[in-house]
């Protein structure tokens, strides 16, 4: 088997990677570890920035996320006991969709599909070889317990933060720069009302709170735990005790229903550089990690690949590696932009466990400023609505 770009991973990086490709005339092939199944079903993200939902549409992969999506022209901090809005349409001129991660793949997967893609899912005992040459492989078994090695011209690692394409890298070929918080997001599904016509980001004594939704019935809502809490170990009325004590005030109460999902989400930032090694290239959580709480993640994996997709075009059609080797640096300045922007929305909201009454004010006075200054809330508008996308 041959295939110009052999792509491990068919998550948000790989998949739209395989769309702009195809658009190009460029073959690929997917292999993925999981099944097709366990992806739709995998639940992640929630909010997709308008270059993403922008980018998805022009590809032909959108038509669903603008019809059942929901635009959001605006997000609410909580503090103190009192909501102060973002108005990203009135600042900035942009809005974000929420449309779950899940949803987007499932698009994907369909669109992939129905073009005739060979995406094989349920690979297991995946390896790569010969990155260093110019006849790459990946080896894998498919779900038929059947061993295939496809030879490509590159290889894409677009398989996640727990992947192989990484760890491919010889070690003293990467650095990795790794943050670990000393909290998780405890995360859970609801069958509820919404609460909130905008999602709300609060900071409270007791930590933070994020309520956010997935349609009109189902409602997504996090608060920040210990990193080693157990989800199982809480009952729903406590859940909800500490979610209704963490936004308390003004008269605001959260619309109440059973949890259906739960889980407990660690929090770290992490970056991997370089992102080419020979002809491997890493693109998306294989390469970076966010902490959620600037929801950048999915949108960086599809900021990364279509920097990639045009620098890929350009080698099929000229034999030329400019592109390839502007790739790295060009995405890693998104990424670094991207790591500042979800590292400060974490600090400014979180309670650490080891908070001094003198870090509480500090917050509290950066709310202030974030949420009182035109300028302040146009620099929160701008980044969280995403940077024009490059490629
Ligand atoms: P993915 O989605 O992890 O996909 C990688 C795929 O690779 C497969 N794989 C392998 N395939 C072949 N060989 C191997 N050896 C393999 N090992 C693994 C995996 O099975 C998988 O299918 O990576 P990708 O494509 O880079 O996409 C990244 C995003 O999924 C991630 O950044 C987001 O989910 C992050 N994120 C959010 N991002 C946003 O932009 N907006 C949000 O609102 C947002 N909210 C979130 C989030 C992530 C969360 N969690 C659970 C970490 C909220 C949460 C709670
Ligand atoms: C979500 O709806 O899952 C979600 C929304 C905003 C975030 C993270 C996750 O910052």
């Amino acid at each position: 088997m041959h295939t110009r770009v052999g792509i491990l991973g068919a998550g948000p990086a790989g998949l739209v990677l395989s769309l702009l490709l195809a658009e190009k005339g460029i073959d690929s092939v997917i292999v993925e570890t999981r099944t097709r199944e366990e992806i739709e079903r995998t639940i992640r993200a929630g909010v997709l920035e308008q270059g993403t939902v922008d980018l998805l549409v022009r590809h032909g992969a959108g038509d669903r996320a603008l019809r059942e999506g929901a635009r959001h022209d605006g997000i609410e901090l909580r503090f103190g006991g009192r909501p102060h809005r973002i108005d990203f349409a009135g600042l900035v001129g942009r809005s974000v969709w929420l449309y779950p991660q899940h949803e987007v793949l499932k698009d994907l997967v369909a669109a992939r599909t129905a073009a005739s893609a060979d995406i094989r899912f349920g690979c297991s005992q995946v390896e790569l070889r010969g990155l260093e040459g110019d006849r790459p492989s990946v080896a894998f078994t498919d779900d038929g317990g059947a061993r295939h090695e496809l030879t490509c011209t590159v290889v894409a690692g677009c398989d996640g933060s727990n992947g192989i394409s990484r760890r491919s890298i010889p070690q003293g070929a990467r650095t990795e720069h790794f943050r670990a918080y000393p909290f998780g997001w405890f995360g859970i599904l609801a069958e509820a009302p919404p609460s909130s016509a905008e999602l709300v980001y609060a900071h409270s004594e007791r930590g933070f709170a994020l309520i956010s939704t997935r349609s009109p019935g189902v409602q997504r809502m996090y608060f920040q735990c210990a990193p080693d809490e157990e989800a199982d170990a809480w009952s729903d009325a406590r859940i909800w005790d500490e979610l209704q004590a963490r936004v308390v005030g003004d008269g605001f109460a959260l619309q109440e229903g059973p949890i259906f999902q739960r889980g407990v989400i660690p929090m770290r930032s992490f970056v991997c550089e370089p992102m080419r090694h020979g002809r491997l290239f890493l693109a998306g959580d294989a390469a970076h990690v966010v902490p959620p709480t600037g929801a950048k993640g999915l949108n960086l994996a599809v900021a990364d690949v279509a920097v990639l997709a045009r620098a890929l075009t350009e080698f099929f059609a000229t034999g030329s590696e400019a592109g390839l080797d502007a790739y790295g640096p060009t995405a890693l300045r998104r990424v670094w932009r991207a790591q500042h922007f979800s590292w400060w929305m974490t600090s400014m909201l979180h309670t650490p466990p080891d908070a001094s009454p003198f870090d509480v004010q500090r917050q509290l006075g950066e709310l202030d400023m974030v949420t009182g200054s035109t300028a302040g809330a146009a620099y929160l508008a701008e980044a969280y609505t995403g940077w024009p996308l490059d490629g």
